[in-house]
C-alpha cells in the first residue's frame, strides 16, 4: 500500500526507477511483469473515476459483476440467476417471480455471455443481456438501477450456451440450444437421438422502448450442439451464426465421438428472411411451457406469467433461410469482425483458424455452390466461402475480438496465449502469454462495429500460483493487457467473482449519467406500499399479518408489535422514505428463514416471516444508514396460538 501513495506524486516513475536501480536484485516483493510503468497505467487515484465500466459473467455463480476499468475495481456484483442474501435477492416476495420457471423457482443458473444492448451496432448503454446455460433462460439488466429487470425462459431447449448476442439495433437477442433435446421434450429412448432429438435456434424480440423480451419464433435444426453465436452487422446485419459441435449425433462419450468429423458447422440464418416466414404464416404454432418474468419499476415487484405457445419454423419448408458452412473442427467461438464480412470460427481442435467471406458465402448461395443438404438446409461448398487461414501455431482456438483499427484477438486455450493478428492478410502481429488458460476476452465494444480499443481483457480458467493460496478451490482471474501499441502490454492481474465466461465494457459516459439515485416516493405504486409514518399500521386477515412499515433515518414505524401468535403467516412490507442517493435500509428480524431486505430509497419490500415459538424477538436495520443506525431497532412479540393478547403496535409514545 506504500508503494501506491508514491504514485501520487508525479516524480513517482523516476523516483522509483531510482529504487530499483539502487537495490540488489533479490528484492522481497518482486514488481513482476510490466511493473512499473503497467501500475501507473492501471492507477486510478482516490476519488478518481474509472473509464470503463466492464460487466464480468460469473459463470456458476448466476451474476454478473461490474468492475472499473482500467483498475480492475469491483464496484457491484448484480445478482441475476442466483438468490443473493446480500441484497435479498430471490429472497424478499418482490424478487421471487423473476426465478421462475416452467419448473417452479430455480435459484440457480450458469450465466455465461453478458452482451450489451446496441443502436446501428454500436453499444448503447442500456440494457445488459446475459444468458442462463442451465435452464433455459436469457436476463436483461437495466443499466439505470444496475438491477436485473426481466428474465424469460426459452423453451424447447437444453443448455441455452449460443446467446445472446445481440442484433445491430437489438432487434433480436438469440438462443441455441447446446445440448440437442426431443423435440417436443418427451420419454423416449436416449438411443434414439437422431430421429427424436431436435435443436432450437430461438430469436427473442427486445422491445425498444421498453426492453421486453419476447420469444418471437424458433428455426428448428438438427441434433447438433450449438456452441456459441454472434449476430452481423454492417453487410451482414439481417443474419446470425451460430457454431456447432457434435455434428457426429453422438450422445455418449462426447470428448471421442464428438471429434470425429473433420469439420463441424456454423449455422448462418437469415432472420429477416424467417421474419417474411413468420408474417407469410409459415410457423407452425406449437405447445410449449415458459415463463416471462417482468419487474416494474413503480411497483417495485416483478410478475410472472407463463407463456404456453411458440411459433417454430422447419427449415425444409422455408427455403433460403439457413445455410451451414463448413468449419474444422468442433468451432467454439464465432466472430463477426467490425465490418460484417468476415466470420470467424474458431475451431478449437484445429491448428489453423478458418474465417469465412459474408461476400462468398452470399456468392456460393447465388451459384448454388452446394457440398449437400442436410434436413433441407444447404451445406455451402467450404473452399467457396473461405476467406482465408489463421496460421499462429497457437493451440485450441476459443474466442475473437476486434480492435478499430483491422486488428483481430484470439484466445487460446491449450497454449495459454492471446494471438494478434491482421484482419485481411491474416498475418500474425503479435503474442502475448495468459496465465493460465484463457477462455474468453474482451475489448470495449469489441464485438460491436464501432470497437472502442485501448484495452483487452483476458479471463483465465486457471490461476495456480498467481494468488495466495486459498484451499483446495483457487479463483479465477482476469488479465488485463494495453492494445493501443502495437506490441500488447500486460498491466493487471485481478481475481473475479465465480468464472467469467464473457464480458462487456463501455464508456462510462454512456451510462454514468443515466444512474438512478433513488425512487421517487409519489410514484411507488406497489399495492402495500406506506407513504408516510403516519399511515403505518398492522392488519389482520386470519393467521396473515400485514405489516405496513417505514423506514427513515433511524427508526422503523412501527417498531413495537404486539398481538402475533405462533403459526402466523407475517408480511413486513417495508417502504424506505428516504429520498435521497445512497441510503438504502436493512431490514432483518431473528429467526426469519429469509435473507435480510436491502429497500433503496423510495421501494417497498416484502420479507415473510413465519414466527415458530412465543417470545420477543428484536428487528433491525443491516445497513449502517447514520449516525443513529445501531439505534434503528425494535420488537415484535409472539404469543401462543389461541392467547388473547390483542393486536398493537406503535412507535413513540403514540400507543
Ligand atoms: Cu463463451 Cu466459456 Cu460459455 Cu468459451 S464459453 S470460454
Ligand atoms: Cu437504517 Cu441502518
Amino acid at each position: 500500500m506504500k508503494m501506491k501513495s508514491i504514485f501520487k506524486f508525479s516524480m513517482a516513475l523516476s523516483l522509483l526507477a531510482i529504487m530499483v536501480a539502487c537495490q540488489p536484485k533479490q528484492t522481497s516483493r518482486n514488481l513482476g511483469e510490466g511493473s512499473s510503468d503497467a501500475a501507473s497505467r492501471v492507477y486510478i487515484a482516490p476519488g478518481q473515476m474509472d473509464e470503463f465500466y466492464a460487466f464480468l459473467s460469473g459463470g456458476f455463480s448466476g451474476q454478473v459483476s461490474v468492475y472499473g476499468l482500467p483498475s480492475g475495481r469491483l464496484m457491484k456484483v448484480i445478482p441475476v440467476f442466483s438468490v443473493d442474501a446480500e441484497k435479498g435477492y430471490g429472497f424478499n416476495e418482490e424478487t421471487k417471480p423473476l426465478l421462475q420457471t416452467s419448473f417452479g423457482m430455480v435459484p440457480w443458473d450458469d450465466a455465461h455471455h453478458p452482451e450489451l444492448s446496441q443502436t446501428a451496432g454500436i453499444p448503447d448503454g442500456r440494457w445488459l443481456f446475459i444468458n442462463g446455460n442451465n435452464t433455459p433462460r436469457i436476463a436483461r439488466i437495466d443499466l439505470t438501477t444496475f438491477e436485473t429487470a426481466e428474465i424469460i425462459e426459452i423453451p424447447n431447449s437444453g443448455g441455452n450456451h449460443s446467446s445472446p448476442f445481440t442484433t445491430e439495433n437489438t432487434e433480436y437477442v438469440v438462443a441455441g440450444t447446446r445440448f440437442s433435446v426431443p423435440f417436443p421434450q418427451k420419454d423416449v429412448p436416449i438411443g434414439s437421438f437422431k430421429e427424436n432429438f431436435k435443436g432450437a435456434l430461438s430469436f427473442i424480440t427486445v422491445n425498444p422502448e421498453t426492453g421486453h423480451m419476447e420469444v418471437a419464433f424458433q428455426v428448428l435444426l438438427p441434433a447438433f450442439s450449438y456452441d456459441l453465436a454472434h449476430s452481423g452487422k454492417g453487410k451482414s446485419h439481417g443474419w446470425t451464426f451460430f457454431t456447432s459441435y457434435n455434428t457426429e449425433q453422438s450422445n455418449t462419450l462426447m470428448e471421442a465421438n464428438a471429434s470425429q468429423f473433420d469439420k463441424d458447422f456454423v449455422a448462418a440464418v437469415n432472420w429477416k428472411k424467417a421474419e417474411e416466414y413468420v408474417k407469410a404464416g409459415k410457423a407452425r404454432e406449437i405447445p410449449a411451457s415458459y415463463f416471462h418474468n417482468v419487474y416494474d419499476d413503480k411497483t417495485h415487484m416483478a410478475t410472472s406469467e407463463e407463456k404456453k405457445t411458440v411459433k417454430v419454423l422447419i427449415p425444409s419448408e422455408c427455403p433460403d433461410m439457413v445455410y451451414f458452412l463448413p468449419t474444422p473442427k468442433s468451432p467454439h467461438g464465432v466472430d463477426v469482425d467490425p465490418t460484417g464480412e468476415y466470420i470467424v470460427g474458431a475451431g478449437k481442435l484445429s491448428a489453423d483458424m478458418a474465417v469465412h467471406s459474408f461476400t462468398k458465402m452470399l456468392k456460393a448461395i447465388e451459384n448454388k455452390a452446394f457440398e449437400t443438404t442436410i434436413d433441407g438446409i444447404p451445406v455451402l461448398k467450404y473452399d467457396e466461402i473461405l476467406a482465408g487461414m489463421v496460421s499462429s501455431g497457437g493451440l485450441g482456438p476459443l474466442h475473437t475480438e476486434f480492435d478499430a483499427n483491422g486488428n483481430a484477438y484470439t484466445t487460446f486455450f491449450i497454449s495459454s496465449e492471446v494471438v494478434k493478428w491482421k484482419v485481411g492478410t491474416w498475418e500474425v502481429m503479435d503474442r502475448v502469454p495468459c496465465y493460465y488458460s484463457v477462455g474468453h476476452l474482451m475489448i470495449p465494444g469489441g464485438d460491436s462495429k464501432q470497437p472502442f480499443g485501448k484495452y483487452m481483457l483476458a479471463m483465465n480458467k486457471i490461476t495456480k500460483d498467481r494468488y495466495l493460496p486459498t484451499g483446495p478451490e483457487l479463483n479465477q482471474s482476469a488479465q488485463l493487457y494495453d492494445i493501443s501499441g502495437d506490441k500488447m502490454q500486460l498491466l493487471l492481474d485481478f481475481p473475479t467473482v465465480g468464472e467469467p465466461h464473457y464480458a462487456q465494457a463501455i464508456p462510462a459516459g454512456l451510462v454514468q449519467p443515466k444512474s438512478k439515485q433513488y425512487f421517487s416516493i409519489a410514484e411507488n405504486n406497489h399495492p402495500h406500499v406506506t407513504k408516510s409514518e403516519a399511515d403505518s399500521k398492522v392488519v389482520r386477515d386470519g393467521n396473515i399479518v400485514r405489516v405496513y412499515m417505514t423506514a427513515i433515518r433511524s427508526h422503523f414505524a412501527p417498531d413495537n408489535i404486539e398481538g402475533i401468535y405462533v403459526g402466523d403467516q407475517v408480511y413486513f412490507h417495508v417502504t424506505n422514505l428516504e429520498q435521497d442517493w445512497d441510503v438504502p435500509h436493512g431490514f432483518a428480524i431473528q429467526s426469519s428463514r429469509n435473507a435480510e431486505l436491502l429497500i433503496m430509497p423510495g421501494q417497498t419490500e416484502t420479507m415473510f416471516w413465519a414466527p415458530d415459538r412465543p417470545g420477543v424477538f428484536p428487528m433491525y436495520c443491516t445497513d449502517f444508514c447514520s449516525a443513529l443506525h445501531q439505534e434503528m431497532q425494535g420488537y415484535v412479540r409472539v404469543s401462543a396460538k389461541g392467547s388473547n393478547v390483542p393486536l398493537k403496535w406503535w412507535v413513540g409514545n403514540q400507543q
